[in-house]
């Protein structure tokens, strides 16, 4: 098909601000990525590893992450970008922005990248194009969408695509910006080559625009993963699972059981590890389409007892991003199943001092997901996943226990929403600092976070048969400092614990917060825990309840008058219940 006059017209408008020397438009075939390698190592952008198909990425060292402060919405008004985002006027925001990218080409290639986002030609599916001048990000992108011709033969009937406009710029931060136009389904991207910043497929598009289409249309957007569940002998449940950056939402997508569930048969299948569309179905269920072709994962800490699945899928075919290096030219990582070797080269190009981490901390891979072991039969089905249960998790050493179910869809979207975790590498800014994070979403919501919260009434209100809504959190800390639950393979039990809820078959006892697992509820068979670590993990305190109620509250306070009523009637009924309870502690 040829390309539509809608993208030729706009990749010229563009190409005679930006002055390439050169214009490539991408087809995605196998020839082109392998001129496109080749192209990245004569340039010193790819360093070729000793694993097939596999690339080392060294980027600059200011350039590592997600700079939430240099991000904005730049929509026409500004209460429409709602208090948690930046804005910035549109028209400014161009100037500056045009000024910037004048004549950053010059003498370098502009690549075109047609993309698709979902499961081409299914009613989730849609359309963008990239323009970039950083190889790095036309092969990242080949990885995670659908990218080169099968966008014009996916093309829209409206025709309206996604204008994606990406440069390296210089790489200063001072000269760094990522901009979103929502009237114009839009954005422009300028110096920063990493992954959040510049493939704009992913969370500008994905997320933030998707956001503001999702709206408008009744659907959902999400920072979630989506994760097929098959309990031996019967069908696979899906549950899609809301956690910030660097939760572990890659390991939970690709979970492997542990042997006493493995030993009864029990398998899940990965959908997708970072964003999930979902849709209302017409038998009055939320189906869940995994927007993304590839996974953009956390390499620390990946290894075959944390992430098995992930750990042979990067064995291949697999970009890494600010990995260290070991002398026989594989790659090597804090948490790797090997120990650290004499002559590790770190994520700078250094000799490694054994001081420093020789990985960064958000060193990534770029993979393929048809390379994931677990990857669903069904992750690419132009239908969806019809999805059983919705997580929200976060990182939080206390107060919130390792599992608990909302009442209610009302209820759930108020515990998503006055979520709160405790921040970490994938975002420039300090770690470890416990921040509002609504559905984690704080940083990937496109408007006005009232008017999202409110959306998320709506649909729950037009859904017949919607999912059941949990809290999860699996970094509950005891009092020695120590995690409470071992995480990782063994949260199979606590989704067990979960799709037994949606089916009213499992046992529960009531706190403020929400319903825990009663004793003896959860499937510990196999496991053995720390003497009083399942009464940290599911007890709970009235006094520290009363005052996760105050902050909530404040936090809800804080969005304006745009905030939903409902969801303040849900804090207050939260205080009330902590406060009625006295001291009392659910013994677990
Ligand atoms: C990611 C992130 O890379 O959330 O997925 O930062
Ligand atoms: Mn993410």
């Amino acid at each position: 098909m040829d390309v539509p006059r809608t993208v030729q017209e706009w990749v010229d408008d563009v190409r005679g601000v930006l002055q390439p020397a050169r214009v490539h438009w991408c087809d995605g075939s196998d020839a082109e990525r392998e001129a496109l390698e080749r192209e990245a190592v004569a340039s010193g952008v790819l360093l070729p590893l000793a694993l097939p198909g596999s690339w080392l990425h060294r980027s600059h060292p200011d350039d590592v992450a997600r700079t939430e402060h240099l991000t904005f919405v730049c929509s026409r008004d500004e209460a429409d970008a709602g208090p948690t985002n930046r804005w910035w006027n549109p028209v400014e925001a161009r100037a500056r922005l045009t000024e910037l990218f004048h004549g950053s080409m010059r003498g370098r290639t502009m690549y075109v990248v047609p993309f698709v986002m979902g499961p081409p030609g299914s009613r989730f599916h849609k359309v963008g194009v990239q323009v970039t001048d950083s190889v790095y990000v036309a092969l990242s992108m080949r990885i995670m969408t659908r990218m080169g011709d099968v966008a014009w033969a996916s093309w829209p009937e409206d025709g309206a695509f996604t204008r994606c406009l990406h440069g390296l710029g210089d790489l200063s931060p001072e000269r760094r910006f990522i901009c979103h136009f929502p009237e114009d389904d839009a954005v422009w991207s300028i110096g920063s080559g990493y992954g959040g910043n510049a493939l704009l497929g992913k969370k500008c598009m994905a997320l933030r625009l998707a956001g503001v289409h999702a709206r408008r249309e009744g659907w959902l957007a999400e920072h979630m993963l989506i994760l097929g569940v098959q309990p031996p002998g019967g069908p696979v449940r899906y549950v899609a699972a809301a956690f910030p950056s660097q939760c572990g939402k890659t390991n939970l997508a690709m979970i492997t059981p542990p042997p006493a569930f493995a030993a009864r048969g029990w398998r899940c299948w990965t959908v997708g590890d970072d964003i999930a569309w979902l849709r209302p179905g017409t038998d009055g269920r939320l189906w869940a389409v995994n927007p993304e072709a590839g996974f953009f994962g956390v390499v620390p800490g990946t290894n075959h007892a944390t992430n098995p699945a992930a750990t042979d899928m990067i064995a291949r075919e697999t970009l890494y991003t600010n990995v260290a290096l070991r002398p026989d030219g594989t790659p090597w990582w804090e948490g790797h199943d090997a120990p650290a070797v004499e002559g590790i080269v770190d994520w700078r190009g250094q000799p490694w001092d054994g001081r420093t981490p020789a990985a960064h901390p958000n060193s990534r891979f770029t993979a393929p997901a048809r390379n994931c072991p677990t990857i669903s039969p069904s992750w690419e089905d132009p239908q969806g996943v019809p999805i059983d249960a919705i997580l929200f998790g976060a990182r939080r050493p206390g107060v919130i226990p390792l599992v608990h179910e909302a009442r209610d869809w009302r209820h759930g979207v108020f515990l998503g929403a006055t979520m709160s975790s405790e921040t970490t590498a994938a975002a420039t800014g300090a770690v470890g600092v416990l921040r509002h994070d609504p559905m984690a979403m704080l940083p990937f919501c496109g408007y006005h976070l009232g008017d999202y919260l409110s959306h998320w009434l709506d649909v729950g209100d037009a859904l017949p048969r919607p999912p059941r809504i949990f809290g999860v959190n699996w970094f509950r800390r005891d009092a020695a400092g120590r995690f409470a639950w071992p995480g990782f393979g063994e949260n199979l039990r606590v989704l067990d614990w979960i799709l037994g809820r949606c089916d009213g078959a499992r046992a529960a006892v009531d706190t403020p917060l929400g319903a825990v697992p009663a004793p003896g509820a959860l499937d510990l068979d196999g496991l053995t825990l720390a003497p009083g670590a399942l009464g940290t993990l599911l007890g709970w305190d009235a006094a520290e309840l009363e005052s996760e109620a105050r902050t909530r509250m404040a936090f809800l306070d804080g969005l304006g008058p745009r905030c939903p009523t409902a969801l303040r009637a849900e804090g207050a009924r939260l205080g009330a219940a902590a406060s009625a309870h006295g001291k009392a502690t659910i013994p677990a």
